[in-house]
C-alpha cells in the first residue's frame, strides 16, 4: 500500500545518506538498531530498508521472526519515486537468496558514481555458517561481494567467501594477507577481516587494494588489541556502521578501522563494567557521545 502526498517537488539528496539493508531486532542491540544511532552520530542520514523483523536476535533460544521479502520491492519503489540516491549502501543480515538478489538490484539502481557500497557478509561465526545460511546463499553472497567497494567479514565469513576450510588459528601474517588478496580478487577495493584471535590478542586486518596497487611493498595493517571478555552479539554491526559512515565522510580506511576497533573495545569494557549479559549486545549508548568527539 502506498500513500500519495501532495508536496512541492524537492531534492532529497542534499545531505550525505546511507541506505542500510539489514534486519530490525527489537532486543539484543544488532543490525539496524545499532547502525541507525551510530551512523547518525557520525553525521550521516541513515535510511533503513528492513529485510526482516525480529523480536530479538537469533542468539536467544526463542524469537519472533517476520520476513520482509514480500514487500521489499514495493518499499524500494517508493524510494525510487522520491528520486533518492545514496552516498553509501550498506548491507548486513539477509534471510534468503532472493534477498541477496534484491540487494544486488538495489545497488545497481541507487548507487551514484561516488557512492560507497559496504557489504558486511553476515553468514556465520565460530567457524560455521549460521543455521539459516544455505549453500545457495553462500554462493549468492560470493556474487554480492563482487559489487562491493568495502567488505567487513569476520574470519569465519572470510573463509566461507574464499571457499577454504576454516581454521581458528594460529594464522601466519602472510596467510592472512593471502586470504585478503583472495577476497580482493573477487571485486572489492578494501577489506577488513575481523576477529583474528591469537593468544590474548584479537586482531583486525585491513587491506586497502588501492594503496596496494600503488605500492608494491604494501603489506596491509594488523590492528591488534588485548582481548577482553567474550565476543558479544552486534559488535560486527557496530563495526560495519562506523566503516560505512567514515567511508562516506572520506575518512582514510586505516584510520576508520582503528576507530571502529577502539570503539567496539570501549563498548565491551563498558558492558562488562555494567554487567550486561553477553546476549544483550554492548551498551554502546553509554559511550556513543565519544564516537564523534574523540579521534580514535
Ligand atoms: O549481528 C549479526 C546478526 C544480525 N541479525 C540477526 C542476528 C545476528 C546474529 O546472530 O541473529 C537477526
Amino acid at each position: 500500500m502506498s500513500f500519495a502526498v501532495n508536496r512541492e517537488p524537492s531534492n532529497h539528496n542534499h545531505q550525505n545518506k546511507i541506505a542500510v539493508i539489514n534486519d530490525i531486532s527489537g532486543f539484543g542491540r544488532c543490525s539496524i538498531v545499532v547502525a541507525l544511532p551510530i551512523i547518525s552520530a557520525l553525521k550521516v542520514q541513515c535510511c533503513p530498508l528492513p529485510t526482516s523483523i525480529l523480536s530479538n536476535h537469533t542468539g536467544f533460544d526463542s524469537y519472533f521472526f517476520k520476513d520482509c521479502t514480500d514487500f521489499m520491492e514495493d518499499y524500494i519503489r517508493e524510494w525510487d519515486k522520491l528520486g533518492l540516491r545514496f552516498d553509501g549502501i550498506c548491507s548486513g543480515f539477509l534471510g534468503s537468496a532472493q534477498q541477496i538478489h534484491i540487494v544486488k538490484d538495489f545497488i545497481a539502481r541507487f548507487r551514484m558514481e561516488r557512492s560507497v557500497v559496504i557489504v558486511d557478509p553476515v553468514m556465520g561465526d565460530y567457524g560455521r555458517p549460521y543455521d539459516t545460511y544455505t549453500e545457495e546463499m553462500c554462493s549468492e553472497m560470493r556474487q554480492l561481494v563482487t559489487c562491493a567497494d568495502i567488505i567487513t567479514p569476520n574470519l569465519t565469513e572470510a573463509c566461507i567467501l574464499a571457499d577454504i576450510p576454516y581454521r581458528k588459528g594460529p594464522w601466519k601474517k602472510e596467510e592472512i594477507r593471502d586470504l585478503a588478496r583472495q577476497l580482493l580478487a573477487m571485486g572489492p577495493k578494501k577489506v577488513v577481516i575481523t576477529g583474528i584471535v591469537k593468544g590474548d590478542y584479537i586482531t583486525n586486518f585491513c587491506w586497502d587494494g588501492i594503496r596496494a596497487e600503488l605500492n608494491p611493498d604494501y603489506k596491509g595493517h594488523f590492528i591488534r588489541n588485548h582481548m577482553i571478555g567474550t565476543t558479544r552479539s552486534g559488535t560486527g554491526d557496530i563495526f560495519a556502521a562506523i566503516i560505512a559512515a567514515d567511508a562516506v565522510n572520506g575518512i582514510p580506511f586505516k584510520k576508520s578501522v582503528k576507530r571502529a576497533s577502539k570503539f567496539v573495545r570501549h563498548c565491551i569494557i563498558k558492558s562488562i563494567e555494567l554487567n550486561i549479559p553477553v546476549t544483550d549486545g554492548v551498551c554502546f549508548e553509554e559511550v556513543l557521545s565519544d564516537l564523534y568527539i574523540y579521534d580514535y
